[in-house]
């Protein structure tokens, strides 16, 4: 599969390492606003291919024509919010770097699956979906499996679990009105204790950075990416048939989303803020 990365920072070039490692990917594409930045990602990403025994074609461009017949396109463009900015300006800015890049796929990529990474995640997804006019079941936002694999860690440390045996998944919004299911057993005050910290998971990691996470949300694209391959069930920020997005479980397939899978939560989800902001794009 070609896979190509617009937005070769943090999570872009781990995407493409996880990519590399795990044999999902024949082509990679790097498109980055900074050059030389894509060029460094690519040439040390080409040799950890040729250390791992990978044959895989890797390039970096600025050019969109490079960009011709993609399976997948991950839209990880961006910027990332300012100390004092809003999260409308921040949303502005960002829709205005996803929908010029949505664009470009179109012409260049009309049958990719397009996954989209850049924040506020959910209003993104339908700014790609207005610029490049690209059928709903083709354009899928990354957060759920995110926020679900956060939550897992903090039921699992609450009751002493193996994470991975955790039943609790957020679907919803990627912000502070996300919604947590799960079939384990909690009183009020546990529930609430882990909504509070899956909330907070991403700001303590900024803190402590002074970046956002990227190990964790490449992983999650590279899951969507298996699931596109290979078939599978994954939670994403898909748009609903009043242009509002938010996370759902779907099947996923090569041709894209085959099946939104029914919940209650989603008949719970606050879409207000959404559609507010949405007016300003
Ligand atoms: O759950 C989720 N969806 C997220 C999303 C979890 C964590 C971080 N999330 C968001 O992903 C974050 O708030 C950002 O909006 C994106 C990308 O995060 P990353 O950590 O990878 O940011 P970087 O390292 O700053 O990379 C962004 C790159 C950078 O190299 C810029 O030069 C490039 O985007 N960029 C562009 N490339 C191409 N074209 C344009 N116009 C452009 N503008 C910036």
């Amino acid at each position: 599969m070609k896979v190509g990365i617009i937005g070769a920072g943090n999570i872009g070039s781990n995407i493409a390492s996880l990519l590399i490692s795990q044999d999902l990917a024949s082509e990679i594409l790097l498109i980055d606003i900074n050059e030389k930045l894509a060029l460094g990602k690519m040439l040390d990403l080409s040799t950890l291919s040729v250390i791992l025994d990978k044959n895989i074609k890797i390039n970096s461009t600025l050019d969109y024509s490079k960009l011709k017949d993609f399976d997948i396109v991950v839209i990880t463009a961006g910027i990332t919010r300012k100390e004092g900015q809003s999260r409308e300006e921040l949303a502005k800015i960002n829709a205005s770097i996803v929908g010029e890049t949505s664009k470009k796929i179109a012409e260049f990529s009309p049958n990719a699956i397009i996954i989209i990474v850049t924040n506020p995640l959910d209003l993104m997804v339908y700014a790609c979906y207005k610029n490049s006019c690209f059928n709903k079941n083709k354009i899928i936002g990354m957060a759920g499996e995110l926020d679900s694999a956060r939550a897992k860690l903090n039921l699992a440390k609450l009751k002493n679990i193996s994470p991975i045996s955790a039943k609790i998944n957020v679907f919803g919004m990627h912000n502070d009105e996300m919604i947590i299911q799960t079939s384990q057993d909690l009183t009020k005050d546990e529930f609430q204790t882990i909504k509070d910290e899956t909330i907070n998971a991403g700001a303590n990691i900024t803190k402590l950075l002074g970046t956002s996470a990227y190990y964790a949300p490449a992983a999650a694209v590279v899951k969507m990416v298996k699931a596109i391959k290979n078939g599978g069930n994954i939670i994403a920020s898909v748009l609903d048939d009043n242009e509002i997005s938010f996370g759902k479980e779907i099947k996923l397939s090569k041709k894209g989303i085959e099946k939104i899978v029914e919940n209650e939560v989603y008949k719970s989800v606050d879409t207000s803020n959404f559609i507010k902001l949405k007016k300003n794009l």
